[in-house]
Order: C-alpha cells, then sequence, then structure tokens
C-alpha cells in the first residue's frame, strides 16, 4: 500500500467556487451530474486538475463545453489527472454510481431502503470525481430527483429553495448552502421518514427551525435529542459566544452507520443509537451519550466546518479541540462540582483504559500523525482523546478566560478557511502572549509520557521540596523524545485532611492547589512555610496527559481517599489502592498462592460507601473496580485468566465483607416517581446497580431473586438491562430456570427495537459464562447479521474486545473466531473491520502460550487478501 506523508503536502493546484450537483436517485443506479466553476490557485505552481474519484462509473467529462477524450486525462489509482489547463474552468462530470452494492456504508448507500450520505473522510469521491481534499471549500447547490411515494423526504445541506413534482411520479428538492465546505461534509437523505421540528429564538433575536428525522416507528424517541440540541446551541451562545450561522439545522438518525455520527454541515446524520431515547429502551448512559453526542456535531459546526482541516493529518484541530467542546458541555450541564468530577473521572477513565494501550502498542501515533495508508484508521483515541487532553491544558495553563481569548483570535483569524494545529496553537500563544513552541510536542510525539515524583519535607525549615521528572518510551518511528511542557496541578493536605495554604519559593501565595509548570526533564520546586509533613495531591483533576510514578503508602492513599478536596484525586486513590491489590493477586493467581483481601482495603471501600455525604455518583465510581483491562496495563506480561480470577476475587470478597451495606445502598438509592434521566437519579440508579451486582457475586439464590424482581418492575431500561446483565453476568442465569427465562422475555418484549436487541447480543456476548460455543450459536440467530455495524459490533467486538476471560481461551478458539470473522467482515465493511483487527494489538505482551495462536491467527488474516484498512492494522501489529 501507499503510505501518505504529512511533509509532502502541497497547495491544491485548482480551487472551487461553486459545484452545482444533481442526482437522479435509484437503488441499483443513481445518476450524479457535477457541474464544478474551478479557478487557478495562484499559489501552485502546477496547472494540472486532479480529482479523486473511487467505484465510479465514468459517463463522460465535458470541460469548457467540449467532451474530453479518454486520451485527454490520466486516471491513475483512484486519480485522474488533466493536464495544463486554463486558469478557469468549468468541468462537468457525468456518473453511474450503485447505492444497493455498497456495503462500505462510505458514499451513498441504502439503509433499510432509505439514502443516506457519509462522506468523511474520503467518501465524496465514491459519489462523483472532485478535488476531494478538505483544503478545497466550495458554495454547493444540490438537486435532488427522485420517486415521491417511496422518497417523500429530500434533504441537503443549507437552505431548501424549492421543490416541485416531475413526470413519472417523481418530484424533485434544491437546496443552495451559502457556506463555503470541503466535499468532506457534503451530505444527502431521501427517504421515508418523519420529523420532530421546533422553531428556536437565538441569542440575537433571530428564528431558526430546529429537525430531527427519523423512521416513523421511532418520532416517540426523539424528544431528549432536541432536547439535547437547544442546550447545546445555548451553551455555545454563553461558553464561547458563537451562534448557529443557519436558519435550519437538521439531524437525521440511520441504523446503519460506520462512526457515532457526522457533522455535515446543517445536516447532522447520526447513529441511531445516538439519538433515540425513551425511558422503556435507552439507559442513562445512553441518555447521556446522546446529549453528548449532539453537542459534539453541533460544535463542529464552528470548529471544524466553518474553521476546517487544511489536511487530515490535523484531523486533530477539529476532532480534539470538539471532543474537549462536548465534555466541557456536558460537565457544565451537571450543574455541580460533584457532576463536573463524575464527568471528569468518566472521561478519563476512557483515555486510559482505550488511549493510554493505544499509545503503548504497534498503532501509537501523534496526535497529529505524520504518516497513513488509510485515513479512516486515524479516526482513534489518541487523535480524539488525547487531542482533547492537548486542548485542556490550554486551559489549564491559562484558565478559562486565557483560553477564550484564544479561541476568539482563532475564529477572527481563521473563519472560513482550512488550517493546522500550529495555527490554533499560535492562536493560543498570542492571545495570551506565550511562547508555545515547546507545547507543540504534544502534536509531534507519541507515547504516554511518565512524571516521576519525589519528594522531601524538611521539618526544621518548614520547606517540602517536589522533585518531578518525566520521560517518554519510544514508539514506532520515534525513538528520543523531546521534554514535553507538563501542566501539573498540586495540593497539600494537612494530618486533618485539609487543603494547606501554598507558596512556592520567591512567588506569592498560591491558594490550596497551584500548577507546576513542568518544561525539563527533571526540575525541583520548593513549597515554603509547610506547618507539617503533608500528604501530597498530585496532577490533581489529571492536569496532564501522563502516567504519574508515584509511590504513595496505602496509609496516604486512604488519606487522600477520606478527605482530598479534589473529587478526581479522591477516586484517584481508592483506584490505585485497587489495583495495587489486584497486581499482587494476579501474581498470587499465577504462582497457585492463597488470595487474600486486608481489611483496611475493605474499611476503607466500606466507608465510602456508607458515607451519604458523597453524592451516590461519586460513590459508585470509586466502588467500581479498575478493570481488567486497566490492570493488563499495569503488567509487563498480560494473563487474561489470572486478571479475571483475582478481579473476580476481589469483587467476591467485597461483597462478602459489606454484605450488609451493599444491601442498604440498594434500598435506600431506589428513585422516587417518573424516570429522569438527570445526573442526581442516574448517579443512585448507578449505585443501587453496583450494589446489585456485588450481592449477585455471592452467589445466593435471595439476591437472584431480588434481580428477578427488579427486573420485573423496573419501568426504565437503565435497571432492567442491569438486572438482567447481573443475572447473565454472575452465572445466577444458568442456575436458575427462571432467571434464564428473562431472557428470551427481554428478547421478545423489544424485538422491534433494534437498538435494545443490540444489547441484548453485547450483554451474552460479553458475560465472563458466554464460551466460544455460546457466541456462535447466537452469530446463527436470525436477528444477527454482519452487515450492520452495531450489531456486528454488539456481538462480535463485545467478545473479543469487552471478554477477556473468554475471548483468550487457551485454545487459541477466541482468536480463531476473530481471524475468520475478520476476514468475512473486511469483505463487507472495511472500515468497521479494521477496527475489529485492532483487538490483537496487545498480542506481544500476552504469556508466551497465548503469544502463539494469537501469532497464528494473525498471520492467517496477513495472508487473504484484505483492505487498505484491515491491511495497514496487520502489517502494524505483526511488525
Ligand atoms: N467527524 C466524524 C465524526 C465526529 O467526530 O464527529
Ligand atoms: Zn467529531
Amino acid at each position: 500500500s501507499i503510505t501518505i506523508y504529512r511533509q509532502d503536502y502541497t497547495v491544491p493546484p485548482f480551487l472551487v467556487d461553486h459545484i452545482d450537483l444533481t442526482f437522479d436517485l435509484g437503488p441499483s443506479v443513481t445518476q450524479v451530474k457535477a457541474t464544478t466553476r474551478l479557478r487557478h490557485n495562484p499559489e501552485s505552481e502546477s496547472h494540472d486538475i486532479v480529482l479523486y474519484g473511487e467505484a465510479l462509473e465514468l459517463v463522460k467529462i465535458v470541460m469548457n463545453g467540449k467532451t474530453l477524450a479518454k486520451s485527454d486525462y490520466a486516471t491513475d489509482n483512484g486519480e485522474l489527472r488533466i493536464a495544463n489547463v486554463p486558469d478557469d474552468v468549468t468541468l462537468v462530470v457525468d456518473t453511474l454510481i450503485h447505492p444497493d452494492q455498497n456495503t462500505s456504508l462510505m458514499g451513498l448507500y441504502l439503509s433499510n431502503g432509505n439514502f443516506f450520505t457519509q462522506c468523511e473522510a474520503e467518501g465524496f469521491r465514491k459519489i462523483t470525481w472532485y478535488p476531494d481534499r478538505p483544503d478545497v471549500m466550495a458554495t454547493y447547490t444540490v438537486t435532488i430527483r427522485a420517486d415521491k411515494e417511496k422518497y417523500p423526504v429530500l434533504l441537503s445541506n443549507g437552505n431548501l429553495v424549492e421543490t416541485g413534482d416531475l413526470p413519472n411520479n417523481r418530484h424533485y428538492a434544491v437546496w443552495d448552502d451559502p457556506f463555503r465546505k470541503p466535499s468532506y461534509l457534503f451530505a444527502l437523505v431521501a427517504g421515508n421518514l418523519v420529523c420532530r421540528e421546533e422553531t428556536f429564538k437565538l441569542a440575537d433575536g433571530r428564528d431558526v427551525l430546529l429537525q430531527v428525522w427519523v423512521e416513523k416507528n421511532n418520532l416517540d424517541k426523539t424528544a431528549h435529542a432536541m432536547e439535547s440540541l437547544k442546550h447545546s446551541i445555548r451553551w455555545d451562545e454563553s461558553r464561547f459566544g458563537l451562534e448557529l450561522d443557519l436558519d435550519r439545522f437538521m439531524i437525521v438518525a440511520v441504523s446503519d452507520f460506520n462512526m457515532g455520527a457526522m457533522e455535515n454541515k446543517g445536516l447532522n446524520i447520526f447513529n441511531t443509537r445516538y439519538i433515540l431515547a425513551n425511558p422503556r429502551v435507552a439507559t442513562d448512559t445512553d441518555y447521556a451519550n446522546i446529549e453528548s453526542v449532539v453537542g459534539h456535531e453541533y460544535f463542529h459546526n464552528w470548529t471544524g466546518d466553518r474553521v476546517t482541516c487544511r489536511d487530515w493529518f490535523q484531523l486533530s484541530l477539529k476532532e480534539g479541540l470538539t471532543v474537549f467542546r462536548d465534555q466541557e458541555f456536558s460537565a457544565d450541564l451537571t450543574g455541580s462540582d460533584s457532576g463536573r468530577a463524575v464527568k471528569r473521572i468518566e472521561d478519563v477513565r476512557t483515555l486510559r483504559q482505550l488511549q493510554f494501550p493505544e499509545d503503548a502498542g504497534p498503532m501509537a501515533h501523534p496526535v497529529r500523525p505524520d504518516a497513513y495508508q488509510e485515513i479512516n484508521n486515524f479516526y482513534t483515541v489518541t487523535v480524539y482523546e488525547k487531542g482533547a487532553e492537548v486542548v485542556r491544558m490550554y486551559q489549564t495553563l491559562f484558565g478559562r478566560d486565557g483560553f477564550r481569548k484564544g479561541m476568539d483570535l482563532y475564529f477572527s483569524r481563521h473563519d472560513g478557511n482550512a488550517v493546522t494545529c500550529n495555527d490554533f496553537l499560535a492562536a493560543m500563544a498570542d492571545a495570551n502572549g506565550r511562547d508555545l513552541s515547546q507545547f507543540e510536542r504534544w502534536y509531534s510525539q507519541a507515547g504516554t509520557p511518565r512524571v516521576r515524583l519525589e519528594s522531601h519535607y524538611d521539618e526544621k525549615e518548614r520547606t517540602l521540596t517536589v522533585s518531578l521528572s518525566q520521560f517518554c518510551p519510544p514508539t514506532p518511528g520515534q525513538t528520543e523524545k523531546q521534554p514535553f511542557l507538563i501542566p501539573f496541578a498540586i495540593g497539600l493536605l494537612d494530618s486533618k485532611g485539609n487543603d494547606m495554604p501554598l507558596r512556592l519559593k520567591g512567588g506569592k501565595d498560591s491558594g490550596t492547589s497551584c500548577i507546576l509548570e513542568l518544561s525539563d526533564a527533571s526540575q525541583t520546586f520548593t513549597f515554603v512555610d509547610v506547618a507539617e509533613k503533608p500528604v501530597i495531591s498530585a496532577l490533581r483533576n489529571f492536569s496532564a496527559p501522563v502516567i504519574l510514578e508515584y509511590e504513595q503508602s496505602d496509609d496516604e492513599l486512604l488519606h487522600l481517599l477520606s478527605h482530598d478536596s479534589d473529587h478526581f484525586n479522591r477516586w484517584e486513590a481508592g483506584q490505585r489502592l485497587a489495583a495495587r491489590r489486584l497486581v499482587s493477586l494476579t501474581k498470587a493467581v499465577q504462582d497457585g498462592q492463597p488470595l487474600t483481601l486486608d481489611t483496611a482495603f475493605a474499611d476503607a471501600f466500606r466507608t465510602v460507601l456508607s458515607d451519604t455525604s458523597l453524592d451516590a455518583a461519586l460513590r459508585e465510581l470509586a466502588l467500581t473496580l479498575p478493570s481488567e483491562m486497566m490492570v493488563a496495563e499495569r503488567l509487563d506480561e498480560i494473563d487474561p485468566h489470572a486478571i479475571h480470577q483475582a478481579r473476580q476475587f476481589m469483587r467476591r470478597t467485597l461483597a462478602e465483607k459489606l454484605e450488609k451495606e451493599w444491601r442498604d445502598a440498594w434500598d435506600r438509592n431506589r428513585t422516587e416517581g417518573t424516570y429522569r434521566p438527570v445526573p442526581s437519579d442516574a448517579g443512585k440508579r448507578a449505585l443501587k446497580n453496583l450494589a446489585l451486582s456485588y450481592l449477585l457475586a455471592l452467589d445466593n439464590p435471595v439476591y437472584c431473586q431480588m434481580a428477578i424482581e427488579q427486573y420485573n418492575r423496573a419501568d426504565n431500561m437503565t435497571d432492567r438491562l442491569a438486572a438482567l446483565t447481573s443475572l447473565v453476568h454472575s452465572g445466577c442465569m444458568n442456575r436458575h430456570p427462571e432467571a434464564k427465562a428473562l431472557l428470551d422475555d427481554f428478547y421478545r418484549e423489544f424485538e422491534n427495537e433494534a437498538l435494545v436487541i443490540d444489547k441484548w447480543f453485547s450483554l451474552q456476548a460479553t458475560s465472563p459464562h458466554a464460551g466460544i460455543e455460546t457466541i456462535t450459536t447466537l452469530m446463527e440467530h436470525p436477528a444477527f447479521t454482519l452487515k450492520n455495524p452495531n450489531r456486528a459490533r454488539s456481538l462480535i467486538f463485545g467478545f473479543c474486545h469487552n471478554n477477556m476471560a473468554q475471548f483468550h481461551a487457551a485454545d487459541g478458539s477466541g482468536y480463531e473466531f476473530w481471524s475468520k470473522n475478520l476476514i468475512e467482515l473486511d469483505r463487507i465493511n472495511p472500515q468497521v473491520a479494521a477496527r475489529l483487527a485492532r483487538c490483537m494489538d496487545q498480542w506481544k505482551r500476552y504469556i508466551p502460550s497465548l503469544r502463539k495462536p494469537a501469532e497464528q491467527a494473525l498471520r492467517h488474516v496477513s495472508e487473504q487478501p484484505l483492505s487498505r484498512d484491515t491491511r495497514e492494522i496487520i502489517e502494524k501489529t505483526l511488525s
């Protein structure tokens, strides 16, 4: 495959002022006519027009009125080049495409008989030949013609300017988008859809039309998406002064979709899973995800659409920034400090669980990658989540006001343009009068930096010296790393647990929390007037995406767990206590030693559980043990079975020792009245359901019965699904026929709710009791299909990615299952397949007995014909 390098960027030889697109829609044949006005780019030395196309049937190209002969242009590897073209050109390109054969879900495709498009990153080239690159921005006029009865609704970006009837029961609509945009933001939807709509008043007094389009049977699940959209509009107005620039803003839900959602200008297209919700079918988590994804796509209108990326290496320019914005949006919407902390903890958990392993594995890449074979493979947790952490660090360094100044300058400089990560950095630097050249390394260097902390308290001098040193391990293609600029938040607790006033030597008072700026390989900071030996609260609120290496004693961690005013670090202390024990328990399992859990630890958990002054949501997070994947991260060699057994042992022991408290928690956190997906109620449900899952670890029929009753009584999906999941995952299901019947009951009840059936597959696929036979049986279920990404993900990813105990079966059957399905899925949908390929990222760290079958499975896949997407992943994983 061809590797594309960031350094090879050249400006486009021709720019497009306007494109006129006409679609004659048919499921098996769609005609596309693209009329483009091109103009030579004075910054380019080339006079060649370069168009990109894939899986297109070219009918003809007409340039300035003359039909081109085959000899007038050259095609090679998806490029069509017309050499030595005059400065001003009108190009008419006629093509045929075949939506019903398009299983890749890129370009124009069908879902439940309706037409949808997905163009990011390079899907527009599956619609017509075009300079499909993000730095070519044009205004669009789109005419859609289709059968009136089958496709009554015809949508595209911008404003609806004309509709009418045509012969043969057809009709048409013309849409005009006055904002210049790259082709990846183009969208078209045609089909039998209905919408919830509202007129909404913007801060400047303008009325805008908001619409959420769905299939008819889903109209009753659109209220939350609409509310989330209105919250998003208000939030961007008040926090960033950014207004909606269109008269109409549309959201469309589609059930076959590769990604979560897509920010097409004025016509966002969403995976149904991030739109549809009512209490019967959606969990608290679904509600929260919908709010954040609706926000995310809406916020892209400024950070992505108005200011876009110069090239795909700059992807994090829009994604890191927009994830940061959606994180802040969700945090602000909770309306409380503890709500903000809950959100922060959840986000950091995702980062550590998914991005840290990526940064330490074969696919490690900088936030701004230097090279790729297939750009789809770089929509990663590094670009998104680590990218968001990088953006967050500007705010940590400059404060909210300084960050806002940087944003304002960024928009005033770059609105309407395609720019780079360095342009964003320069706006932040200039607005705040700082040289940020060192900070740029966060964009250019891959790998998670480790920060080592050592401290010394001088009782006589009453000083505390804190030494910080940093080291970043090598990653593919980057052996040596330069020091990062790391904002390191720190606080000191006295023996009573109170925050101590901070004063750095030679500096002024800095409150009770301050940011140390670590810029050298190692640096020492001295605090003066420190009245007693403090307990250090380090890296508060996770102020930088680093791994902290700081050996604190159990006593110190217990002190932080009980008292830290930084909610994040209270949680962190509990996680460190648990992780430390999980690592030694894992070793004990491996060595055949007896497993034990100390009373001090159980008592600490008991105290948290019983501390009703703490929000239920925070208690739930604190009492959830680090995942198996998190434990694996801390070990040089991964023994999945030992990790699983260690964690199960700890869960069961905590269940036994805290049985009474778990019971109380289950009893006292029932929510009253009608279901509301608000943080306070959701937190209670989460704690109650965590309690239930601990109790079920006790293998006591009383608790099985309790779960069955919760299932039967539940008036919402959160409680129902939690009960069912606990029953299945605890093994209760296998021992009690009454419990087993619930799984069938659940299926029958929700047979017509695809998203709930996804949950049904996924909860079984992730069960520690689900061996390869169970999974194979589920694959044969009539409701299973590889063609629908959500369904494929629910079962196959559920098993391969979220069922460590079973996927790593000693006989290699899990890996064989993976390779077989990967090969099949790759023929249908390369993008989704390449994600599945990532399940083996860590194989070199498995214990030797697993490494062998893992390598076999990988080699078997690599010997097949593969898409560019999957090939890139497999080769990097094997190298
Ligand atoms: N731009 C792809 C989907 C998203 O990040 O919003
Ligand atoms: Zn995004």
